[in-house]
């Protein structure tokens, strides 16, 4: 990745109308894997952003507007396999710009940025409409129906931890439904969008149907996203603070907007759960992606005849996860995404010590004695003993650490996860039935897992409560995000 062969650093440019655009300034691209430069990133300027909506106003009228829909998903099925012609591309980028194990990238993010467009352009051939036949005081009557219209340009800002597959989850939709879509990727992960942009032109995705600009948010190209007048929608997944920046910004032109923000998720384990599997399900929960993942677990309750068990299991999960580099087959867990976010998480850990928590395990960064110390590492950790008004316990960290404690019985449980501002995802472990449902339901959240995690059927309902998010995409649900619905009455 580091250079084009010829020992010249690669560049990534923006993509605008078809064409690769050079900028006036560039910014730097560091692995965090052990903090080596691996690209220079062209910023996008405000008149760059300009002429991506531009292109993209134009491909909207012009030629992507005027494809059927199944040119449209034709040219989506040609993305897919793009993708995957290209698949170990895909990974090595994925795995340089996060640090994220290949394994991981390979069966994750790269198959499902891939399958996203796939599965959008299936869904969109099968979409219905509503229709109501209404009776008028002649006899008459009036046939009402809708139909759906796109919005025309949607801006999609998208974040660092899972870059391909959550830029993708908004493109692919987007796109299926008619729009044109200019993607501004995590300014940490420029390299797969840049990668897409390449694919988007090899299978001849109209010029402008698609763009790319990089940068950063405010005052760079997020900002110019979600103030331009000429974008009708914006869709963002990331921090909730910058959910709340973009709400007021995109105020102006009263833009559509669907956010997918930040999680503080509860895992509740009861006493009759198998436990070899809740262990499994929550070690995944917890550090997968370096704890990374919105809807990681970072608050774990487990029921008292099991807690001690439980803890002294995790405790050993932790200890075992191989860190390591994304190319060694024995990585379990790579580092975080960089050394700004390691300063993020290791203030949470001194925060919990501060506290008086009981370090279960971690709480510390590693020292490798090799290259690997230039990285962005850190101890999977675990906490116990904190209150629950604490902020260790009201805050989204992002890493990979929980803290864990006890209860006594379902409604203490129940009301402990509801005990936050946040209500992205929840996790019930329990061999009762009837229990995993009543429990899940009461859930203050957008996605609740019973037995599993991470389980996703790409058709169902995916967002958040409260501070963790606006809407919800997946599925239909994608679709009505994407498009205006509009009523059509016919008097007969
Ligand atoms: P972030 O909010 O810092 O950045 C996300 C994107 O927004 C980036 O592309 C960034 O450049 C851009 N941005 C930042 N400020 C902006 C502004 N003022 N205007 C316009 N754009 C701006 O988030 P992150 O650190 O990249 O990602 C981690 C966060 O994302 C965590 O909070 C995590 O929970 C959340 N997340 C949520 C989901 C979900 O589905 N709910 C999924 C993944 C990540
Ligand atoms: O699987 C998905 O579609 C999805 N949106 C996952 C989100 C993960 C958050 O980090």
């Amino acid at each position: 990745m580091a250079s084009d062969g010829k020992g010249n650093l690669r560049e990534l440019r923006n993509f605008v109308g078809g064409e690769f655009v050079a900028s006036g300034s560039t910014f730097e691209n560091v692995t965090p894997v052990d903090g080596t430069l691996i690209s220079l990133v062209h910023e996008a300027d405000r008149a760059i952003v300009d002429r991506a909506v531009d292109a993209a106003r134009d491909a909207y009228y012009g030629a992507w507007g005027k494809l059927t829909t199944e040119q449209r998903c034709n040219l989506l099925y040609a993305v897919a396999d793009g993708i995957e012609a290209r698949f170990d591309e895909f990974v090595d980028a994925e795995c340089a710009d996060t640090g994220k194990p290949k394994s991981l990238a390979s069966h994750l993010d790269i198959p499902r940025g891939a399958a996203n467009f796939r599965i959008f352009a299936d869904l969109i051939k099968s979409v219905g409409t509503e229709a109501y036949m209404q009776e008028t005081p002649d006899g008459r009557g009036a046939v009402n129906y809708s139909v759906r219209q796109p919005h025309g340009v949607v801006g999609v800002i998208s974040p660092w931890n899972l870059p391909l597959l959550l830029s993708t989850w908004k493109l692919a939709p987007a796109m299926a439904s008619g729009n044109a879509v200019i993607l501004k990727p995590s300014e940490e992960t420029p390299t797969t969008a840049t990668l897409l942009a390449e694919v988007m032109k090899s299978v001849g995705v109209p010029d402008g149907a698609f763009n790319v600009v990089h940068g950063f948010g405010p005052d760079s190209a997020g900002e110019f996203i979600t103030t331009h007048e000429g974008i009708h929608a914006v869709t963002f997944t990331g921090e909730t603070a910058t959910g709340r920046e973009i709400m007021k910004a995109a105020s102006a032109n009263i833009k559509a907007l669907s956010f997918e923000l930040g999680g503080k998720n509860p895992a509740i384990i009861f006493a009759d759960a198998d436990f070899d599997a809740a262990i499994d399900g929550t070690a995944r929960s917890v550090f997968a992606n370096t704890g990374q993942v919105c809807l990681s677990s970072e608050r774990v309750y487990v029921e008292r005849p099991v807690y001690e068990r439980f803890v002294d299991t995790l405790k050993q999960r932790g200890e075992a996860m191989v860190i390591g580099r994304p190319e060694d087959s024995a990585t379990q867990m790579g580092p975080l995404i960089s050394r700004e976010h390691r300063e993020k998480v290791s203030s949470y850990y001194a925060l919990a010590a501060e506290l008086g928590a009981e370090t279960v395990t971690g709480g510390g960064i590693p020292a490798f004695g090799d290259e690997r110390d230039a990285g962005a590492y850190i101890e999977p950790t675990i906490f116990a003993g904190l209150g629950e008004d604490t902020r260790v316990q009201k805050e989204e960290i992002f890493g990979p650490v929980c803290h864990i404690a006890p209860f006594d019985d379902e409604d203490e449980a129940v009301a402990m996860a509801n005990d936050t501002e946040y209500g992205l995802a929840s996790v019930v472990w329990t061999t009762d039935l009837s229990r995993g449902h009543r429990v899940s339901q009461a859930m203050e959240a957008g996605i609740n897992w019973v037995n599993c995690w991470f389980l996703r059927d790409l058709r169902t309902p995916f967002g958040g409560m409260g501070l963790s998010g606006i809407g919800r995409e997946g599925g239909q649900h994608a679709l009505n995000f994407y498009s205006e619905q509009k009523n059509i009455c016919v008097k007969l």
